[in-house]
């Protein structure tokens, strides 16, 4: 497939040559190609095929033991000021990465193919779409691109169009930890990424892309690229909401994306229209909307079942690749919480014996196109995106976040997705379970300094004066003896409605020196196992344990100087004297 795009063109013969493969190869994005690609993994042992009676066209793919999740002390933000990338990066001068990785990269495709991936991150037609293309020596992440993004000879014809596109180049070297990097360029829209097959570190349109070098973008053109879902919420009456949600890795954004209705919410309609990224752009009205730029879903698969996630749950019996999964003895993919089967290899592919860990690895992962979902929207594909309502901050915390809290405006607002804090979990490597500052859920994310996105954040302000409400939610708080308060799941819809009612102003709050929180009437609990004072204790705020979590708050902003923005400090202390 030849390209009338002179830099692409140029851009690949220096790749080429760099890299040394035995073939180059310009993916097209047909059926064809991504059938016959699956027979070449077939045959290489890269894939297993899963058993076709139950898991048509379904593939298990078993990474290296050492590549299993994002490697965040391994990835880069490459400005030729480091004050640029900010303490929330590591940050590498961009002459010394480029020597670093052109000495990686040199011959590494020897005997191998050079797949090049041109590719759309949103609906073709959007103007807020964006392109790019990955070069990459690795047919798995080519089948995974296919499924995670609109690529091909579309893409290509869009690039063509367009004139610009983000380079990434991608190769698994010898998947040896210590050679591996991932290096992002924003000042040329350009990744670079060694040594690892995994999720976020090689399909570079999701985190290398879609959110890092896109959040740079976004604040040269005005607009928001953010680590968040973005959902579709209807009620009886037909009155229709969409809502931008960003928690952290795996706190379950595909989750409330895929939220089926309790039963005592019949007649309510939730429909998804992504679950891990969405492009925030002001219309000419000021109304803020949202595209996925995504058209597929790289979801967490231990503890999805027909309970927690019916609709993930059906998506995943057809057309899928799974990644580090167990099988039964009879082929079939197995993980944690999976009602039927027994394990019968682990993930690594071992004789599973209940004493080596988890049967399937806590980050395994399904890969799947986002049409596959019973609820999927086709407002998915509109190329004017969706308005936004309100957007929602959340974490995983076990102690005194509420259950839900609303911020009294946008500048405010900033300052709750600023402190938002989470238990880290398997979806980066490093230990689980140790509650960290993750800014709107965009900390291994924001390809620049935190401070100046901040500001960034505060200039919208004056932008429009129609801006969705901003919220923050806590689905995991648990009392003294770790006993979750809260069902979650599908019984989070009666708080994304207290949510809808607040910004409709159908209802009033209750002012305390956090924000306005529901009264306790207002939050529906008919029909839930709920003791006797836990919704309470839900809906309260400790004041002594808050003005302490401010404090650390205001030490953590510390860390960002004088780069952070005056009226985020100011913020920070009206919060602070009204707490103390
Ligand atoms: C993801 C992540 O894979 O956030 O979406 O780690
Ligand atoms: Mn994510």
């Amino acid at each position: 497939m030849a390209t009338s795009n002179e830099a692409l063109k140029q851009w690949i013969e220096e790749v080429a040559g760099l890299t040394n493969p035995a073939n180059v190869y310009w993916c097209d994005g047909s059926e064809e190609e991504y059938q016959s690609l699956i027979s070449t993994m077939l045959q290489s042992g890269d894939l297993f095929k899963l058993k076709a009676d139950t898991y048509p066209d379904c593939y298990l793919h078993r990474s290296d033991p050492t590549d299993v999740a994002r490697v965040e002390h391994l990835t880069f933000v490459c400005t030729p000021d480091a004050a640029d990338a900010g303490p929330n990066n590591n940050w590498m001068d961009p002459a010394q990465a480029r020597d670093k990785m052109d000495a990686l990269f040199s011959g590494c495709m020897e005997g191998r193919i050079m797949y090049v991936i041109p590719y759309c991150m949103g609906p073709l037609d959007s103007p807020y779409s964006r392109c790019g293309v990955e070069v990459t020596d690795s047919a798995y992440v080519v089948a995974n691109m296919r499924l995670m993004t609109r690529m091909g000879r579309t893409a290509l014809t869009r690039i063509e169009k367009d004139g610009k596109f983000v380079r990434g180049l991608h190769s698994t070297g010898d998947l040896n930890p210590d050679r591996r990097f991932i290096m992002h360029y924003p000042n040329d829209l350009m990744i670079q990424s060694f040594g690892s097959g995994y999720g976020g570190n090689a399909l570079l349109g999701k985190k290398c892309h879609a959110l890092r070098i896109a959040s740079w973008q976004a604040r040269q053109e005005g607009w928001l690229a953010e680590h968040m879902l973005i959902v579709e919420v209807e009620s009886p009456e037909g009155e229709k909401h969409y809502l931008a949600a960003a928690f952290p890795s795996a706190c379950g954004k595909t989750n409330l994306a895929m939220l089926v209705p309790p039963e005592s919410y019949a007649g309510w309609k939730v429909r998804t229209l992504g679950d891990d990224i969405a492009w925030l752009h002001l219309d000419d009205s000021g109304q803020l909307r949202a595209i996925n730029p995504e058209a597929g879903y790289f979801g967490v698969v231990p503890g999805t079942n027909e309970d927690t996630n019916p609709n993930a749950n059906k998506m995943i019996q057809a057309h899928t690749i799974f990644t580090n999964v167990a099988v039964t003895a009879d082929n079939e993919p197995w993980w944690e919480a999976k009602k039927d089967g027994k394990p019968a290899l682990d993930w690594k592919g071992q004789p599973y014996t209940g004493s080596n860990g988890p049967a399937a690895h806590p980050n395994s992962r399904f890969t799947v196109s986002a049409k596959q979902n019973p609820t999927y929207s086709p407002l998915a594909d509109d190329p004017a995106g969706v308005p936004i309502s309100a957007i929602i901050f959340g974490g995983r915390r076990r102690e005194l976040a509420p259950l839900v809290y609303q911020a009294t405006d946008w500048k405010h607002g900033i300052l709750v997705g600023a402190s938002v804090a989470s238990e880290t979990t398997a979806a980066a490597t490093g230990q689980v379970g140790v509650v960290r500052r993750d800014p709107m859920a965009m900390k291994p994310f924001c390809g620049y300094n935190f401070a100046d996105y901040w500001s960034h954040w505060f200039s919208f302000n004056e932008k429009s004066d129609k801006l969705p409400k901003i919220f923050h939610v806590n689905w995991f708080r648990r009392d003294q003896n770790g006993r979750f308060l809260w069902p979650g799941f599908g019984e989070n819809l009666r708080v994304m409605r207290w949510i809808i009612d607040r910004c409709e102003d159908r209802i009033d709050a209750v002012e305390t020196p956090i924000g306005y929180l529901p009264n306790v009437d207002d939050i529906d609990i008919e029909g839930l196992d709920i003791e006797d004072g836990d919704l309470t204790t839900l809906l309260s705020v400790d004041k002594q344990g808050w003005y302490e979590e401010m404090q650390t708050l205001g030490d953590y902003l510390r860390e960002y100087g004088d780069r952070v923005p005056e009226e985020l400090e100011l913020e920070h202390s009206k919060i602070m004297r009204a707490l103390g």
